[in-house]
């Protein structure tokens, strides 16, 4: 088994920290995408759109999305649980991560593909739609704020995959200068908190 990703990006982090928390160890493989690795015939074979990370497994088949990815790492290694336990509570966990990939990091992502340097000639960039999506962060993150008022994590008493799409959109947000304000306390209780986990190393 092999987990191709890059270091430097979000999504691939999300499935580090996944399986650190688990405990589990899989070889990886680096992709550039800076030198556009991804982007060409060898990647594109183990997944045709070209998005980092991609688990291939012993038999060669190959298993992208990073929640799908997480999804497979869950059911062969359940402990410690990180996307509920019984049908109630994983499909919170579920809504939650949903939630936080959609509203939070995506919009993160957005700004960053619309703006950056990074993707200009990689994708048709529409600045004021990146722009856009950057000024209704901050909103965001007041929301997460007010979440977290009478819960320690994104999906209630246990840290779970919701919390590691939060951390990894947000910590990737500083590339485009987005911040936690210290008066967000619970916002910033949670992220210090989650930070100091090993995991978050990953
Ligand atoms: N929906 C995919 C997104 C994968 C994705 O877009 N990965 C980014 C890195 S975070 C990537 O490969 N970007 C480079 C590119 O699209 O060329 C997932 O959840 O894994």
């Amino acid at each position: 088994m092999k987990l191709h990703e890059s270091a430097h990006a979000p999504n691939p982090r999300r499935v580090r920290i996944f399986i650190a928390e688990k405990g589990i160890e899989v070889p990886r493989v680096q992709v550039d995408i800076g030198k556009r690795e991804n982007r060409g015939p060898a990647f594109l074979a183990l997944n045709p759109l070209g998005g980092v990370p991609v688990l291939e497994l012993d038999d060669g088949r190959t298993i992208a999305e990073s929640v799908a990815i997480c999804r497979y790492f869950e059911e062969v290694h359940p402990e410690p649980p990180l996307m509920g336990v019984g049908p109630e509570d994983c499909a919170i966990v579920e809504m939650w991560n949903r939630r936080m990939e959609l509203e939070v990091m995506r919009r993160i992502t957005d700004a960053f593909r619309h703006t950056h340097e990074f993707f200009k000639g990689r994708i048709t960039q529409v600045p004021e739609y990146g722009e856009t999506r950057q000024r209704e962060v901050p909103e965001q993150l007041v929301w997460l704020d007010e979440v977290l008022a009478d819960r320690p994590f994104m999906a209630g008493d246990r840290f779970s995959i919701a919390d590691i799409t939060a951390l990894v959109g947000i910590d990737f947000g500083r590339v485009i200068g987005v911040r936690i304000d210290p008066e967000l306390k619970n916002l910033s209780r949670w992220h210090e908190s989650v930070s100091a986990r090993p995991s978050a190393q990953a």
